[in-house]
């Protein structure tokens, strides 16, 4: 399997995470694509490729206009407001308020912002930027006939949603390759999420409609970010109505109580036929994980790998969360091998 991979990631290097009432280096940082590529590097499991840049138009797709533009200018506009720390959202149209988009940074920045631990710094945008073209360039593979890519994708995208960043999520890497993939010809394409968190901003861009099947395995709302959106009856609108599936878990979920859940989606998945199946990889559900609180041993990703290629689809992995920065590559090459073991 070939991995796809750009060195543009490094331009998001944030200093600061909003976390526990204090600003914290970000658990989402440069050395977890340095461990990832690494170990990909040690496995054997196939060639390491830069991405082809593709055009505006394919995040336009997925993503508001001005919403793409606030992206684009809030670093500048925040320096130029006299700030002298990194951008983050502190107000926000809470209920009863309007949601009027404000002239000023500060008042941008919190219309746009679905949290306040995402910084936007200096070089986020072009990070963000390289992030969907190594997602395109991966689905570009499999229309050419790949069976299996992996787009190592930082910073991560399942947070993002139409118009609103933050989780670590700018632009969402994943939707923009399905939407591409359902441009260029493909009737149905579905997206396994597997981050420990909900996507969210997935299930933002595509809960009206029929032609992408998201199923989100998370941690309770209840008990975990983003806290707003991610529960069992959320399951679509309009003709999208039965094509989003949420299987929220508590604290201390097991592998044998995971994969009940991933059998689950992966059943409904199997029944939709899709002709492409995008999985949103985040090994944040590690029992090391600081952030989360599933108990999935790294054995455990090998057989979730060797589940997922059972449907037989052409499928694009898209790196997401894992916050154990020494584990994260090995997790990440043990789905992609176990996805390789099935002939
Ligand atoms: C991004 B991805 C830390 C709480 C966590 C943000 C989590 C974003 C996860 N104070 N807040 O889904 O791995
Ligand atoms: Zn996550």
């Amino acid at each position: 399997m070939k991995t796809i991979y750009s060195e543009q990631h490094r331009l998001r290097d944030a200093k600061t995470e909003l976390h526990g009432g204090q600003l914290v280096t970000p658990f989402e940082r440069p050395s977890r694509a340095d461990t990832i590529i690494k170990a990909i590097g040690q496995s054997n499991l196939g060639d390491i490729l830069e991405p082809e840049t593709f055009a505006m138009d394919l995040v336009r797709a997925v993503h508001s206009d001005d919403f793409i533009a606030f992206l684009e200018t809030a670093w500048q506009e925040w320096q130029d407001a006299g700030f002298t720390g990194e951008a983050i959202a502190s107000s926000w149209p809470a209920r009863r308020m309007q949601s009027r988009l404000p002239d000023f940074i500060d008042g941008k920045i919190g219309y746009y912002a679905l949290a306040a631990e995402t910084s936007i710094t200096e070089g986020t945008w072009a990070a963000a930027l390289a992030s969907k073209d190594v997602a395109l360039t991966g689905a570009k593979a499999l229309l050419q006939g790949e069976r299996g890519i992996f787009s190592l994708c930082r910073p991560p995208g399942h947070h993002a949603a139409i118009d609103m960043f933050g989780g670590y999520c700018f632009f969402n890497n994943a939707a923009i390759a399905a939407q591409y993939l359902l441009d260029q010809g493909a009737k149905r394409t579905a997206i396994l999420d597997i981050d420990f968190h909900h996507g969210n901003g997935t299930q933002d861009i595509f809960y009206d409609r029929d032609d992408v099947l998201f199923c989100s395995l998370h941690g309770d709302p209840q008990q975990a970010f983003p806290y707003f959106l991610g529960y069992a009856d959320e399951v679509g609108s309009g003709e999208g109505l039965g094509y989003n599936l949420n299987y929220p878990m508590p604290r201390d979920t097991s592998f044998a109580q995971w994969q009940k859940s991933l059998s689950a989606a992966l059943a409904k998945i199997g029944a939709f036929v899709p002709q492409y199946l995008i999985v949103s990889l985040g090994v944040d559900t590690f029992e090391n994980d600081p952030i989360s609180f599933f108990k999935l041993t790294t054995a455990d990703y090998f057989t979730t790998g060797a589940m997922i290629a059972e449907l037989r689809r052409p499928t694009l992995f898209v790196m997401e969360g894992g916050y154990d920065i020494d584990e994260v590559g090995i997790n990440v090459v043990e789905v992609l091998k176990g996805f390789e073991s099935v002939k």
